[in-house]
C-alpha cells in the first residue's frame, strides 16, 4: 500500500555532505518526493518531536544535537514507505547497521547516526510529517516511473 513517511538528514549529515547521497537513495529505490525543507530545528520543535524519548538519559544531549545546525527534513511516498525506509537507514546504532544501509555505510556512533525516519508505529509518520510541513507543503504528482515501480 503507497503510504508516506517523514525522512531527516541530521545535522551530522548536513555538515558532512551527505543530503544528496541519502536523497539519491531514496530516489533510485522508487520513493517520491512529496516535500523538503532545509531549516534549523529550534528547542520546541527538537522536544516536540523526540517527546517519546523525554525520560530517557540521552533526551538533552539528543535535542541539543538535533538543533544544532540545518536539517533536510523531507517526505517521501511509497509503497510500504515507512518500513522501507527503515530498512534502508539501518539499526538506531551504525555500529550494529548493516553495510548496505545508511547508518551503516556512514555512521560510526549512536549519537551520530546521520539520519531519521518515522518508525512503523502506527500514526508516527502522519504525526512528524504534520509536525513538520503544512499540509500545502505536500506535493500531489505522478512520476513518470510509477507504472514501472509495481505491478
Ligand atoms: P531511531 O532514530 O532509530 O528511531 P530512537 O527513536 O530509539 O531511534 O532514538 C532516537 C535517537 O536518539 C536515535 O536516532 C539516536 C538517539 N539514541 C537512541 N538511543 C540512544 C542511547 N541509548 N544513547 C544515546 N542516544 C540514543
Ligand atoms: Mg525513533
Amino acid at each position: 500500500m503507497s503510504e508516506r513517511t517523514f525522512v531527516m538528514v541530521k545535522p551530522d549529515g548536513v555538515q558532512r555532505g551527505l543530503i544528496g547521497e541519502i536523497v539519491s537513495r531514496f530516489e533510485s529505490r522508487g520513493l517520491k518526493l512529496v516535500a523538503g525543507k532545509f531549516t534549523v530545528i529550534d528547542d520546541d520543535l527538537a522536544r516536540e518531536h523526540y517527546g517519546e524519548h523525554e525520560d530517557k538519559p540521552f533526551f538533552e544531549d539528543l535535542t541539543d544535537f538535533i538543533t544544532s545546525g540545518p536539517v533536510f527534513a523531507m517526505v517521501w511516498e511509497g509503497q510500504d514507505a515507512v518500513a522501507q525506509v527503515r530498512r534502508m537507514m539501518g539499526e538506531t546504532d551504525p555500529a550494529e547497521s548493516a553495510p548496505g544501509t545508511i547508518r551503516g555505510d556512514f555512521g560510526l556512533d549512536l549519537g551520530r547516526n546521520v539520519i531519521h525516519g518515522s518508525d512503523t508505529e502506527e500514526g508516527s509518520a502522519e504525526r512528524e510529517i504534520d509536525l513538520f510541513f503544512e499540509s500545502d507543503e505536500l506535493v500531489e504528482y505522478e512520476r513518470i516511473d510509477e507504472p514501472w515501480l509495481t505491478e
